[in-house]
C-alpha cells in the first residue's frame, strides 16, 4: 500500500517538542484520557467527497488538484484507484473511520440499475481494504442534491417521481452501509428547502421529508441495519432557506413527526456559524436534549457568510467542543468526521496529510484541555454556585410547581428586592485561558 501517496510515511506521535510537520505532536492514539484512549474518545474519520473527490474548484473555476488517482479515463477505473488511494490514506494518517455518500464512491450511470451494480463492485473491493486494514466505516450517506434531477429537492420535491428516485437511491446506499458494518447512517437535506415560498408548499414538503425518514425507518428495520440514523442542521446553502436549520429546529422537527426515537444529530461547526450559534451552542443544545450523535468537524470563516468548510485549527473551539461532548457522556456510534476541503491552492497530496494532521492535533488538545477542565471541576463549580438559590427549599419548589404566580407575589411581598449577583464572564473566560 504505498501507489498513491510514496513520499508519506505512516505518521506518528514524536510529542510536543517535535519538529516533524508530518508527525502528531498531541495526538498519542493509544494515550489514556479520563480511562479512554484517545481513538477512542475522538472516533477520528476522513470523508471521501472532500479529501478524494474535491479538487479545488470553486464557482470561478474547475479543479487545481492533480492526483494519481484520478487520471485514468475509465470513471470506474477512477473509483477503484481512488478507493485504493483513499485506503493507503487513512492507514497512513493512523485513523479508524471513513465517511461516504454513495456516488463519491462510484459514478452515477445512465440508469438505476447500472448505478447500483457499480456500487456493488466497489463495496466488494471497500469492504475487502476494511478487512485488511481494520478501518470501520462511520457512516454512510446519500448524495440527493447534485444530480440534476434534485434541483427542487429529493424529499421535499413537488413531484412524487422524484420523490421515489430518492427513496430508491436512500434504499441501496442503506444497504450498502449495513454491508459495510457502518455505525451510523446520515441525512442531510442537500435541497431540502426553498427559494421562494411563491412557488413552494412549505407544510406539505415538511410533511413529505417526514414520510421519507420514516420511510427510511420502517427499511431500517426491515434489513435489520443497526446503524444510528443522524440528521445535519444546516440553515442556508445551497437553498436560500434549508428545512433543517439548526439543531432547536430539527428536534421540533423530530418531535412533531414522531422521529426522536430514531435519530440523532450530526452536528457541523460550519452549519452551526451559518445558523448564528456557535458550534458549542449546538452542541450543548444536543447533549441537553439527548440528541448529540455525531460531529462534522470543520470550521468557517466568519467574515466569509458561506460555507468554506476549513480544516478545525481553533484550540479554543475545539476546546470548548471536547468539554461539552465530555460533558455529555462522549460519543457511542457517533465521531468527528473532519467534512472539510483543502484551500485551492493547496494543490499537492501531502497538504491533506498536514490538513488532517493540523485538526486531529487541534481535537487532541481540546481533549486533553477539556479532560483537564473537567478533573479540576471549576466550571461546574462555578455554575453550581450561579444556580445555588434552586437548590433551596423555595427553589426546589418553583421547580416542581408546588407554588403559583400568588404565593410568588406573596413571596416578593415580604422579602422584597432580590439580591443580584455578578455573572463573573471574564473571569470565566480568564479561567479558560488558563488551560489552553
Ligand atoms: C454539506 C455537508 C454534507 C454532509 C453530508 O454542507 O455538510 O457534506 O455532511 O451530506
Ligand atoms: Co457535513
Amino acid at each position: 500500500m504505498n501507489t498513491f501517496f510514496p513520499k508519506i510515511k505512516k505518521i506518528k506521535y514524536e510529542g510536543p517538542d517535535s519538529k516533524n510537520p508530518l508527525a502528531f505532536k498531541h495526538y498519542n492514539p493509544k494515550k489514556k484520557i479520563l480511562g479512554k484512549s484517545m481513538a477512542d474518545h475522538l472516533r477520528f474519520a476522513v470523508c471521501y467527497w472532500h479529501t478524494f473527490k474535491g479538487l479545488g474548484a470553486d464557482p470561478f473555476g474547475g479543479g487545481t488538484m492533480i492526483r494519481d488517482y484520478n487520471t485514468s479515463s475509465a470513471p470506474m477505473q477512477v473509483a477503484e484507484d481512488t478507493l485504493h488511494a483513499a485506503f493507503e490514506f487513512f492507514t497512513k494518517l493512523g485513523v479508524n473511520f471513513w465517511c461516504f455518500h454513495d456516488r463519491d464512491i462510484a459514478p452515477e450511470a445512465d440508469t438505476l440499475a447500472e448505478t447500483n451494480k457499480r456500487l456493488d463492485k466497489i463495496v466488494k473491493i471497500a469492504k475487502k481494504l476494511q478487512k485488511d486494514t481494520g478501518i470501520g466505516l462511520l457512516w454512510g450517506t446519500t448524495n440527493a442534491f447534485s444530480h440534476r434531477r434534485f434541483l427542487a429537492g429529493a424529499g421535499t420535491n413537488p413531484s412524487p417521481q422524484v420523490f421515489a428516485y430518492a427513496a430508491s437511491q436512500i434504499k441501496k446506499a442503506m444497504e450498502i452501509t449495513k454491508q459495510l458494518g457502518g455505525q451510523g447512517y446520515v441525512f442531510w437535506g442537500g435541497r431540502e428547502g426553498y427559494e421562494t415560498l411563491l412557488n413552494t408548499d412549505m407544510k406539505k414538503e415538511f410533511d413529505h421529508l417526514a414520510t421519507l425518514l420514516h420511510m427510511a425507518v420502517d427499511y431500517k428495520k426491515q434489513i435489520r441495519f443497526k446503524g444510528q440514523f443522524y440528521i445535519e442542521p444546516k440553515p442556508k446553502e445551497p437553498t436560500k432557506h434549508q428545512y433543517d436549520s439548526d439543531a432547536g429546529n430539527c428536534f421540533a422537527f423530530l418531535q412533531k413527526y414522531d422521529l426522536l426515537k430514531d435519530f440523532k444529530l450530526n452536528i457541523e461547526a460550519n452549519h452551526a456559524t451559518l445558523a448564528g450559534h456557535t458550534f458549542q451552542h449546538e452542541l450543548q443544545f444536543c447533549v441537553d436534549n439527548g440528541i448529540l450523535g455525531s460531529v462534522d468537524a470543520n470550521r468557517g470563516d466568519l467574515f466569509l457568510g458561506w460555507d468554506t468548510d476549513q480544516f478545525p485549527t481553533d484550540i479554543y473551539e475545539t476546546t470548548l467542543a471536547m468539554y461539552t461532548i465530555l460533558k455529555g457522556g462522549g460519543f457511542t456510534t457517533g465521531g468527528l468526521n473532519f467534512d472539510a476541503k483543502l484551500r485551492r491552492q493547496s494543490i499537492d497530496p501531502e497538504d491533506l496529510f498536514h490538513a488532517h494532521i493540523g485538526a486531529m492535533d487541534a481535537f487532541a488538545r481540546g481533549l486533553k484541555n477539556a479532560a483537564k477542565m473537567i478533573k479540576d471541576k471549576k466550571f461546574d463549580k462555578a455554575l453550581r454556585q450561579r444556580y445555588a438559590g434552586w437548590n433551596t427549599a423555595f427553589g426546589r419548589k418553583i421547580e416542581k410547581r408546588q407554588v403559583g404566580f400568588g404565593e410568588l407575589e406573596q413571596y416578593t411581598l415580604k422579602n422584597g428586592e432580590p439580591k443580584v449577583q455578578s455573572g463573573r464572564q471574564e473571569m470565566l473566560e480568564n479561567m479558560l485561558n488558563e488551560y489552553l
